[in-house]
Formats: structure tokens, C-alpha cells, sequence
């Protein structure tokens, strides 16, 4: 039985190592976890073309878990240079900025800073936030840039997401700055130095990073 079950959780991460992967300027932007209900994040549109939202999906893996993620789905239009704002959907406990914020009011946001989020375009990875199959007790990183009870924002450097949701998790390796728990100041917009306002630069510079 043990056998068995180890043969199984290998060929599972195979499977998920095999997830196609690719750098791109559509990244999470920010992540908040604070205290109570006080949940969402943020999706960055840094190309410079309007970005379709149903070509994005996000997988969330609670609690160390390899196998059956919680799945969501979006619709609408993200212009360049914008983002998508997730909110909690909770009654209570959730912060007036975040309402006033927030695109959508998801359950993607019940996260406690022990779960894993993984951000597709069309399928491919392009983010991710977490180590898939590694529950590290409470949170990852190091206070205050760490997956609980912090606002964690994406530096304006940071051009392309973490795609490789295997490796050991690091928030502060990811770019990330953190601020202080219920920090609401940087939600609902994201400075970056990648957006490039004209359209043929900007694929220019998305092709070089392949
Ligand atoms: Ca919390
Ligand atoms: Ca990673
Ligand atoms: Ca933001």
C-alpha cells in the first residue's frame, strides 16, 4: 500500500511538472492576507494589448494538496496596464477598500497563507505563489514578506511571474514587498516600469523573454 501510494504522488508530480510554463507580463500584482475576511488579489495586465479575461484561470491548492484544485474562471476585458482585483466574498470582516476594489467577490480568495495560487493564460502557467504539494505549516517567507497576515505587493522591476511551481517558495525571491497586515493603500492598481505603451516594443520585449 505504502509502494503504491508513493508510485502514485510521483507520477502526480510528473504530471504537474509537465504543465506548460511561460513568462509573460500577466502576473499576480498583489496578494493580501490580513486579519478576519480580509482577502484579495490582484492580476496585472503589463502587455500592452487588452488582455481577454476568460483566457485566465486560477487554481488554488489548499493545505499541501497535489490533486484537485479549486478551479476559477473570469469574464471581461482587462485593458493594459490594469488589474484585476479578486475580493473576499464574506459577509463580515472584510475591509471597505477591498469591496470598493474588487472586480469580482471570489472564494479564490480562501487562502489563510498555507495554499497554493497558480495564475494560467490559456492554460500555461505564468505565476504562481506557494510550493505545489509543500504545506509549510502557517506561511511562506520570512516576516513581514510572508503569505500570512501581510500585504504583499510585486516590485515595479518585476516583469514576469514565478512559472515554476515545484521549487522551494520564497516570497522575498519572487519580488515581492511586504506592508504591514490590512496595508489597503495599493489595491485596485499597480505600478510597474515593464508596461511599454507602444505596441511594437512591447512585443518586442515580451518575445525576449522566451
Ligand atoms: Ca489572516
Ligand atoms: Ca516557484
Ligand atoms: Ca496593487
Amino acid at each position: 500500500m505504502r509502494t503504491s501510494k508513493i508510485v502514485l504522488t510521483t507520477l502526480m508530480l510528473v504530471c504537474v511538472a509537465g504543465v506548460a510554463a511561460a513568462q509573460t507580463a500577466v502576473f499576480f500584482s498583489e496578494y493580501l492576507e490580513g486579519s478576519s475576511n480580509n482577502k484579495a488579489v490582484e492580476i496585472y495586465n503589463g502587455t500592452s494589448a487588452d488582455l481577454d479575461m476568460s483566457r485566465v484561470t486560477v487554481d488554488r491548492y489548499n493545505n499541501g494538496a497535489i490533486i484537485n484544485p479549486a478551479h476559477y474562471t473570469f469574464t471581461g476585458t482587462l485593458v493594459s496596464g490594469d488589474v484585476f482585483v479578486v475580493g473576499n466574498p464574506s459577509a463580515t470582516g472584510v475591509d471597505p477598500v477591498i469591496t470598493a476594489q474588487s472586480d469580482i467577490f471570489s472564494d479564490l480568495t480562501f487562502y489563510n497563507g498555507d495554499d497554493v495560487l497558480i495564475l494560467f493564460l490559456d492554460g500555461i502557467v505564468v505565476d504562481s505563489i506557494g510550493q505545489l504539494g509543500n504545506d509549510p505549516g502557517v506561511f511562506w517567507g520570512t516576516a513581514p514578506i510572508a503569505t500570512a497576515e501581510f500585504t504583499l505587493v510585486r516590485d515595479a522591476s518585476v516583469c514576469v511571474g514565478d512559472v515554476d511551481v515545484n521549487n522551494a517558495y520564497d516570497p522575498a525571491l519572487d519580488g515581492w514587498i511586504g506592508y504591514p497586515q490590512n496595508t489597503m493603500t495599493y489595491l485596485g492598481s499597480h505600478t510597474s516600469n515593464c508596461i511599454v505603451a507602444n505596441e511594437e516594443s512591447s512585443w518586442g520585449a515580451v518575445k525576449a523573454l522566451y
